[in-house]
């Protein structure tokens, strides 16, 4: 066994929560990367003395452990050929894909496992060496499956927990994976395993009966050495507070205001948020809502769409195209139904700071979220949180996590083009009425289950997995 460090809850993830950055004088700086996630996990982190292992992004080598705002962190380096075979090729470009129902064809090279596995046990060592007897590891994500098994060898102490924050596909897709089964027996050194829904917990516990053979019953798994492994859906939320108090500051409320200003004050602004991600929907999305104007439903002064898409993952191919594809389609929509200072859409390839985002969200009067597949999408939350008015319209689409809590939105399939017109319509159309009924109702689910209820349940459920066993973690102090 090796021997444990100070570390009473771990969290282990791709990335770190801060960011090096270059300052215009050639230093370099940690800058925090405020996520939903941190902001979770933050207050039970200092109320445990936890420590977050993860990459800060880049290929720089020798990282030491640092302080961050008194939260301890843990740079992982990765060299060159790791970034493109583990991260780009084998979590990008196969897992990606393959858990997304194949929206994109994945890609399966040996070299790129080979990465996966190396990187993986760099982590589970890493893990090993902070962690403290009987300490909490909290695994996240497709990254790291391999994790809990490697970290399980080599501290049988730690009580493990994993959480997948994109959908476990049907064992119909799964089985395509020349590694399938590496995969699972990874998940199965963890004590909980979560899902954001139910259906992916039944598709790992129905593969693991099948691939490995091992006893189940309900969401419990029984391993031959004894262990008990349950697997259970946390669908993950959002902060929802802090994003009503944002949304309410007058900074946001006068950015608002500009926005709606800047775009000439149409009736209706459209709005999708998105990384630019090919299991997003985005391309649909705005050809449905060209086509309401071809068809004569408004007019470019009626209304407008403002598409932020936030650049992700250049480097693999799958992305190029489809950013190739979507400013085709804009340049093609703009030209064809575009004025002289009122584009239809509004396309902006950037990323923009929180209070911006905010401010997009209090601007639109329908926020547009169609993936084809989403593990959740936090998007459509944080708009129904920025929406302390209790109007906007949500348009869904059922394949987001999200469409199984926020059943007042319009629902859309995304694969139906006149579907999803209609649907647009309606909410473009609905009375303020119907809007303030359903986002009402949205509300209410968000504020109850929020982030931190779900950092609670999750951390709570694995420690009654195994009670005798282990420290226990201690909740946040939340005021
Ligand atoms: C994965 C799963 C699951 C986006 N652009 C900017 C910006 N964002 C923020 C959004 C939101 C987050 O990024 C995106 O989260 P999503 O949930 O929508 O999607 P993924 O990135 O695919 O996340 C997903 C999630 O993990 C959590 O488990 O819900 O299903 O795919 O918070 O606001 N934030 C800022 N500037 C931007 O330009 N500040």
């Amino acid at each position: 066994m090796a021997s444990s460090g100070s570390a009473d809850l771990v969290i282990v993830a791709n990335r770190l929560p801060v960011d090096r950055v270059t300052l215009p004088d050639g230093s370099q700086e940690w800058r925090p990367s405020p996520g939903g996630l941190v902001s979770a996990l933050e207050p039970i982190m200092r109320a445990n003395d936890g420590t977050w292992i993860g990459w800060p992004g880049g290929t720089d080598q020798g990282h030491e452990p640092f302080d961050a705002d008194g939260l301890s962190l843990v740079p992982m380096s990765m060299t060159p050929q790791e970034v493109e075979y583990f991260y780009e090729g084998f979590a990008n470009a196969t897992l990606w894909p393959l858990y997304h129902d194949l929206v994109a064809k994945p890609s399966f090279h040996r070299e790129w496992w080979d990465a996966y596995v190396s990187v993986n046990r760099r982590f589970a060592e890493r893990a090993a060496e902070v962690a403290s007897e009987g300490a909490t590891v909290w695994v996240h994500d497709y990254q790291m499956q391999l994790v809990p098994q490697m970290l399980r060898e080599l501290r049988p102490d730690l009580r493990i927990g994993f959480y997948l924050h994109i959908p476990f596909p049907p064992a119909e897709l799964f089985q395509q994976l020349p590694w399938r089964r590496q995969i699972l027996e990874g998940l199965l050194g963890a004590d909980l395993v979560g899902f954001q829904l139910p259906g992916g917990a039944q598709n790992f516990v129905r593969l693991v009966r099948q691939r490995v053979g091992h006893k189940t019953h309900r969401d419990l798994v029984y391993l031959p050495d004894g262990r008990t492994v349950r697997a259970a859906a946390f669908p993950i939320s959002i902060d929802t507070a802090g994003y009503e108090e944002l949304a309410r500051s007058e900074q946001v409320e006068k950015r608002s205001a500009e926005i709606r200003e800047a775009l000439g004050n149409p009736r209706r602004i459209f709005l999708g948020v998105d990384r630019l991600d090919y299991t997003k929907g985005i391309y649909a999305r705005l050809r449905a809502f060209s086509e309401l104007i071809i068809d004569g439903h408004f007019d470019v002064e009626d209304a407008v769409f403002v598409q932020v898409a936030t650049p992700s993952r250049e480097q693999v191919e799958q992305y190029r195209i489809l950013r190739d594809d979507i400013d085709r389609l804009v340049g093609h929509i703009n030209g064809d139904l575009g004025r002289i200072g009122r584009p239809a859409i509004s396309y902006l390839h950037a990323s923009y700071p929180r209070e911006e985002m905010a401010a997009l969200y209090r601007a639109a009067d329908i926020m547009v979220v169609t993936p084809f597949r989403d593990g959740m999408n936090l998007v459509a939350k944080e708009y129904v949180a920025c929406r302390y008015d209790n109007d906007g319209a949500l348009v869904l689409s059922e394949f987001a996590g999200a469409a199984e809590e926020l059943r007042q939105a319009w629902l859309i399939n995304p694969y139906d083009i006149n579907g999803m017109k209609a649907a647009l319509l309606e909410a473009y159309e609905a009375e303020e009425k119907e809007r303030s009924r359903r986002m009402k109702a949205m509300r209410k689910t968000i504020i109850q289950h929020d982030v931190n209820a779900w950092a609670d349940s999750f951390l709570g459920e694995l420690a009654a997995v195994r009670p005798s066993h282990g420290k226990t973690v201690r909740p946040a102090k939340r005021s």
